[in-house]
């Protein structure tokens, strides 16, 4: 098909309807294994002679549908699909990583991602260091010579912080290292790793791929060549893989990703402009904001600001807890990307795995709050956080006096 247009490709890349029987929605074929016609096409099919399918753990037509849509969106040449966004980090940094190696990574990245890198480091001799990225000779200075993976989240979770990937991309490619881009926050729709270079995007499918908070899944995006090596080293023989109806319902949510996006976009611009303001907030970590130390960084890199905020309360985790537990509309919950508005406190959550000083360099205090803007009106969750903040400072106005 044909189109110039993300929104179109959303709906309509990897399914033809004539092939199904004119089915409208895609079938899901729930199946583990498929039938030979012969036994010397079973064998043409294992020797790699001849294609078709032959177990769903290698290869499933649901899967692929979605694999081939994610392949469009992100502008790869292939994806492979998994069965939580870890198994697609682990398969990739696993599938390419050889003991001996060093992996350098963005400063900050997600809490079981960081846990991921410690157990490769200790069991696997694959040693990672983390780098801020901030500049080209940084980055230079912070390169091994065993340096075999540069691995980015941007924006950061949850602290935000963005990467400048073409600045990464011209250092690496001078130094013939592979970029790996973690581009759950942002969504094919706001960011493009591979249009700027980067070699291989990984995703959380479970995140604003899905959309409504009903399914683990991950995604790997990357060039033909790569993704075949990644498919036989981890996917094949490790064995993560998605399951069809996880990958009918991406395929369904995958169709309303371009306004979902739009509306946590415009949703979360409004709740940063109040949140900033509020006298119990003692800042706010959104790469929308034009006081954010890489609001430019933004504006280059990524089509809107991403339905994501942190920010910190005057206080500690006392203080972060109760404003939690003040709220009504806004749920509690780890993960993002959901209809429904999701707030977390990384320090004793998501990142609660993380070393106290790894989490402190990595910029998540105490009082650091994190929120998944959804959906709903607004207004809706700003009077919900602004009744829960209130609360909280008529409080400490009590102990006060
Ligand atoms: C969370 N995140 O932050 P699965 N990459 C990034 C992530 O944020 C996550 C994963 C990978 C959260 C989960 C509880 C940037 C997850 C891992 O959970 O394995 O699909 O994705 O709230």
């Amino acid at each position: 098909m044909k189109s110039n247009y993300f929104e179109t490709h959303a709906i309509h890349a990897g399914y033809d309807d004539r092939e199904h029987s004119g089915s409208l929605s895609p079938p899901i074929f729930q199946t583990s294994t498929f039938v030979f016609p012969d036994a010397e096409t079973g064998e043409r099919r294992f020797a790699g002679t001849e294609e078709g399918y032959v177990y769903s753990r290698l290869k499933n037509p649901t899967v692929r549908q979605f694999e081939e849509r994610m392949a469009v969106l992100e502008g790869g040449e292939k994806a492979l699909a998994f069965a939580s966004g870890m198994a697609a980090v682990s398969a990739v940094l696993l599938g390419l990583a050889k003991t001996g190696e060093h992996i350098l990574c963005s400063e900050g990245v997600y809490g079981c991602t960081y846990g991921l890198l410690q157990f490769m480091e200790e069991r696997l001799g694959i040693s990672h260091s983390f780098l801020s990225m901030e500049s080209a000779e940084e980055l230079d200075a912070g390169i091994l010579s065993n340096t075999s993976l540069i691995y980015i989240e941007s924006p950061i979770n949850p602290t935000m912080k963005l990467v400048d990937l073409e600045m990464v991309v011209t250092i690496a490619k001078e130094k013939g290292i592979p970029v790996i881009v973690d581009n759950t926050f942002c969504s094919p729709y706001l960011q493009r790793p591979l249009e700027l270079g980067c070699d291989l995007v990984v995703h959380s499918a479970t995140k604003y791929l899905c959309g409504h908070g009903d399914v683990i899944g991950g995604v790997a995006v990357g060039r033909q060549e790569v993704m075949e090596q990644i498919a036989h080293a981890a996917q094949k023989d490790i064995g993560g893989i998605m399951s069809p109806f996880d990958a009918w319902l991406l395929l369904r949510g995958i169709k309303t990703l371009p306004v979902r996006m739009d509306r946590h976009c415009d949703n979360a611009e409004h709740i940063a402009v109040l949140l900033k303001r509020h006298p119990y907030v003692d800042g706010i970590f959104y790469p929308g904001d034009p006081d954010f130390p890489q609001y430019d960084i933004a504006c280059k890199q990524m089509k809107k600001s991403g339905g994501m905020i942190s920010f910190r309360i005057k206080g500690g985790k006392e203080e972060a807890q109760q404003l939690m537990n003040e709220l009504q509309l806004i749920k509690i919950a780890v993960s993002l990307g959901d209809a429904e508005t999701l707030i977390q406190h990384p320090a004793t959550m998501t990142h609660s795995g993380v070393p106290e000083h790894e989490r402190e360099n990595m910029g998540i205090p105490q009082n650091l709050l994190r929120l998944s803007v959804g959906l709903e009106a607004w207004q809706d969750i700003w009077a919900d956080l602004e009744q829960a903040l209130h609360r909280l400072m008529q409080k400490e106005d009590q102990v006060v006096s």
